[in-house]
């Protein structure tokens, strides 16, 4: 099997990622039978966090394993829901260190994260995500946001490396906003292959948008079941802070010499927009004070996100109406349509952000702007239909579909043909120049894993050396609202057209 067949990465989407059977080392977890109180899971390590063994509570009713909290437990077990639920209650370890509980229900079990709290020198956590959501209101993009987002969120957590991450067509993803520690390399700007993220673990992170990552070369602690009330299901721990996560993912952040890392999901409406990711170079285990406001800050940008998003497609739209309204003018004012559209050439261009038109109306050629040379313009032209109702047809690669033409379209790689209604002849071209452009790859996007047939697993990729691809031969892509503009003005030509036409009758008559 080649290293990377497309077999090797559909094995990602089979990670168990939320019934991993284990928990991360930093805490302990309890479950209880839903109906009954009785404890069913307990992890390996509970002796350290509880000083009780995972044997002598297996069985027996939580109130009497961690005692006078039972009552706040009790409560949040009685309110089913798939909120996870919060308490703060005065348990200790056995060094007495304060303990935090987290209760979530999966399926009939109540789970309890149990966690030890440092607590933090000065309160300086109190009111800090209020001031840093004060500040997204200058946020007038969405990258803005992020900026913003970012820089509020290093100020929060303290993790070496904040960045913001965005997921782009086909899954793949870019840093867009960033803030590091001094000697932290940088890798803002840079890409990485979809398959660095599967689906499942995308799904993952928007049912629950936090989660971290204490210390990528832990040991996970298994659970043990108790014999009659663990019923052998798998238990779901999507909503456990201390969720042990897949192997591949571990030794992936140990291939980019990360510890640590605590993630935010971030959607725009149901889907998965990006995630801002703290890295830090030593393990570390955020507090929970830390985890509930980097989650608070996420969940304030993901709500931002869409509006933001609609507000940026509004403005472009506005723009754009005003340059069709003044070629409409212009169509109405002039003597002949061509001599409008000569007249109006800035707009025209404008209108698609082209940088050439070719307007073929009535047997009249006009030349505007910049155009490639004559056999490129007759090969895009011999793609459009000769229908004048057809759609525009708009290609962004033409060098790349005709490769004899590769060394000729700098001046025009994209055209955007729009068939006018009166005649098969009768055409506008627009052009978009050749788009040299160099992504940079955190890692090269054909070596992203490997298939350990030996083992039986699979290895993320070992380099994350950045990694150049050139793009030539293509411009920039048409969007929806370019075609939309392009058939707003179809429309508005033909209507000229048609009085144009009447009132020349009426001068007959
Ligand atoms: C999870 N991969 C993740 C996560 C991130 C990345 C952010 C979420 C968990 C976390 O925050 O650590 C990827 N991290 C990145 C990227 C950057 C970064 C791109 O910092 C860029 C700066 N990973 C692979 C391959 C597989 C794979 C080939 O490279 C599959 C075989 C799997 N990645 C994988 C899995 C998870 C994951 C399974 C989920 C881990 C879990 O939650 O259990």
């Amino acid at each position: 099997v080649p290293a990377n067949s497309p077999v090797d990465l559909a094995r990602c989407e089979w990670e168990p990622i939320a019934t991993p059977g284990a928990i991360q080392p930093h805490g302990a977890l309890l479950t209880v039978v839903y109906d009954n109180g009785l404890i069913a899971h307990a992890s390996a390590n509970l002796e350290e966090v509880l000083g009780s063994t995972p044997a002598s509570v297996l069985g027996q009713p939580i109130e009497k394993v961690i005692g006078s909290v039972s009552e706040i437990v009790q409560r949040e077990i009685l309110l089913p829901g798939s909120q996870p639920l919060q308490s703060s209650v005065q348990l200790r370890d056995p060094k007495g260190i304060p303990l935090q509980l987290h209760a979530f229900r999966s399926g009939r079990y109540v789970c309890i994260d149990i966690e030890a709290v440092h607590p933090t020198e000065e309160r300086r956590h109190v009111g800090l995500a209020q001031s840093i959501i004060e500040s997204f209101s200058a946020a007038l993009t969405q990258n803005d946001l992020c900026k913003l987002a970012v820089r509020g969120l290093k100020e929060v957590t303290g993790y070496d490396r904040v960045m913001a991450y965005r997921f782009g067509e086909g899954g793949h993803g870019e840093v867009i906003a960033e803030l590091c520690n001094p000697g932290i390399e940088s890798y803002l700007g840079l890409r990485y292959p979809a398959s660095d993220i599967p689906q499942i673990a995308r799904a993952l992170y928007l049912r629950q948008r936090v989660g971290s990552i204490g210390n990528s070369s832990y040991e996970p602690v298994p659970l043990f079941g108790h014999p009659e009330l663990d019923d052998g299901v798998p238990l779901d721990l999507t909503h456990s802070n201390l969720r042990s996560v897949s192997p591949i993912h571990r030794e992936y952040m140990r291939n980019m010499q990360t510890a640590a890392s605590l993630t935010i999901g971030l959607a725009d409406g149901e889907r998965l927009w990006g995630m801002l990711v703290c890295h830090h170079s030593t393990p570390k285990v955020p507090e929970p004070e830390q985890r509930s406001n980097a989650g608070t800050i996420g969940q304030v940008v993901s709500l931002m996100l869409s509006s933001l998003g609609e507000a940026e497609t509004a403005r472009q739209k506005l723009k754009r109406q005003a340059t069709l309204s003044v070629l409409v003018e212009r169509l109405a004012t002039q003597d002949t349509l061509t001599e409008a559209f000569a007249g109006a050439s800035a707009e025209l261009l404008e209108l698609v952000d082209a940088t050439g038109a070719l307007v073929r109306l009535s047997g009249n050629v006009l030349r505007l702007g910049i155009l490639p040379p004559p056999r490129v313009i007759e090969r895009a032209l011999a793609m459009a239909m000769p229908s004048s109702d057809a759609d525009p047809l708009g290609v962004d690669d033409l060098g790349l579909r005709h490769p004899d033409l590769a060394s000729c379209v700098a001046d025009g790689s994209g055209v955007l043909v729009l068939p006018l209604a009166s005649g098969g002849d009768d055409l506008i071209a627009w052009f978009r120049p050749e788009q040299h452009r160099t992504i940079t790859w955190g890692g090269s996007p054909i070596d992203h894993a490997t298939w350990d047939p030996a083992e039986g697993r699979m290895h993320p990729r070992a380099s994350f050396a950045t990694w150049k691809e050139t793009v030539s031969g293509r411009s920039s892509s048409w969007t929806s609202a370019d075609v939309s503009l392009a058939l707003a003005l179809r429309q508005e030509v033909a209507a000229e057209m048609a009085m144009r036409t009447s009132a020349e009758l009426a001068k007959l008559r």
